[in-house]
């Protein structure tokens, strides 16, 4: 289904010639291609995506999809570019695309559509939106699918089997969305009830969505968004969305559009199939087979919006090898950002005694929060195990199986991490 409301700087023909003209540049012609991008197996993640740190976990070589080992991860509280997780859904053609790179793109022609149910359609330019308040936002950036792996134990789900790396705490700079839609003069009719953000990048085929969200105006997760020109200081790397992207702080990875080309608005939400079948959860518990994949519609599921309250342990890792005796557990924990984490409970002995860890303060109500407690490891198999709750009571759910579904998403079970001594 192609969506209406798509504004697309180039047709789909001229994409391809861009890419092409793009390998031209690099001197990388067919032949020179590395091979193993097109194989996608034993692919290094720096060969995929230029800029990328070596030895990334990929789960999509060919659409640039890879994840962050927590060894490398842990070291720093900004996520660098060269680590920070990346997903995209279209076809690159090969790392010749313009955007299969940490460098900021090359784009100063950018511009952003504002149209649908607006006084009067514009564009504005990416050397208009630089010239306006900006504003920072450090948020988790967690892919819906992060942990999606873990849901095996139940019943596999279809998609990358994403561990626990498909996050980062990043620091985002830009135009609020709020005073910006104020300041443009943008006025809704009393009938726009949903704001849509188109994506750039197309599907290969016509029968592909487009990559587009759409929001409820009246969401508060809205009054914190900003349209991001930089990440970590820097114009935003082509590879995560560069050079606009739209942040809502708190919110899954899918929400957070990269390439941001258009802001449409609109008495209903977009009818592409990223807003209205993917990214979703059923409104209850379901099992396997009683809801499929493709069973998603507006009426019977929720689209994936703020973080579940979630953990993570980042020390010790069953490579770090601890010996016996006394240890420190450390890691990290973070919500929607509506509500303070007020503790973050650890075991050591896979659950039957808990401790309560040291919580620093975050950075931001999205940023995530350092926690760690000191354990006694004993000879043989240790359970470590984290379990994070917020002011409003919300916890992570011990079985994080409880909440399995269909498309694997939101995974929030109290981590655990078996280490040998
Ligand atoms: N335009 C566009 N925006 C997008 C996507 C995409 O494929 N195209 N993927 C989304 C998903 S599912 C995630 S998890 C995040 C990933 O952001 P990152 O690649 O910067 O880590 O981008 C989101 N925004
Ligand atoms: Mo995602």
């Amino acid at each position: 289904m192609t969506n209406p409301w798509r504004q697309s700087r180039f047709s789909r023909r001229e994409f391809g010639k861009l890419a092409g003209a793009a390998g031209l540049a690099l001197g990388a012609g067919p032949g020179l291609l590395r091979p193993a991008f097109a194989a996608g197996a034993g692919v290094d993640s720096a060969e995929i995506i230029t800029g990328k740190a070596s030895g990334m976990v990929i789960h999509n070589a060919k659409l640039g999809v890879m994840e962050t080992p927590l060894a490398m991860l842990r070291k720093y509280d900004h996520t660098p570019k060269e680590l920070l997780f990346s997903r995209l859904h279209y076809p690159h053609e090969g790392n010749a695309a313009w955007y299969a790179t940490t460098a900021a793109p090359d784009r100063p022609d950018w511009s952003i559509r504002i149209d649908g149910l607006v006084a009067r359609p514009r564009d504005v330019s990416l050397a208009d939106l630089a010239k306006m308040e900006q504003v920072k936002r450090v948020s988790v950036l967690q892919c819906a699918g992060n942990g999606r792996s873990f849901y095996a134990a139940k019943e596999k789900v279809a998609g990358g089997q994403w561990l626990n790396g498909g996050l980062g705490n990043v620091e985002w700079e830009g135009v609020p969305l709020r005073s910006f839609l104020e300041e443009q003069k943008v006025l809704p009719s009393d009938a726009a009830i949903w704001l849509t953000a188109e994506g750039w990048d197309q599907p290969a085929t016509p029968e592909g969505s487009d990559f587009a969200k759409s929001y409820h105006l009246a969401d508060p997760a809205l009054d914190n968004a900003i349209i991001a020109l930089k990440m970590n200081g820097e114009p935003i790397p082509a590879v995560h969305g560069g050079p606009v992207r739209l942040i809502i702080p708190g919110y899954y990875g899918n929400m957070n559009v990269k390439f941001l080309s258009a802001l449409m608005f609109a008495a209903a939400q977009s009818p592409s199939k990223f807003q209205s079948v993917g990214y979703r959860m059923p409104l209850g518990p379901v099992e396997p087979g009683q809801f499929e994949a493709n069973d998603y519609t507006i009426y019977n599921s929720r689209p994936t919006y703020g973080h579940q309250i979630k953990s993570v342990i980042f020390s010790p890792l069953p490579e770090d090898k601890p010996g016996k005796g006394d240890v420190e557990i450390t890691g990290v924990a973070f919500n929607d950002g509506t509500a303070k984490i007020t503790s973050v409970e650890v075991s050591a002995d896979g659950g039957k005694t808990w401790m309560s860890a040291d919580i620093k303060p975050a950075e931001s109500p999205w940023a995530w929060y350092h926690w760690s407690a000191k354990a006694k490891l004993a000879s043989g198999s240790n359970m470590l195990m984290s379990r994070a709750t917020d002011a409003l009571g919300r916890t992570q759910p011990m079985d994080g199986l409880t909440r399995w579904n269909p498309r694997g998403y939101e995974w929030n079970g109290v981590d655990r991490v078996e280490v040998m001594v």
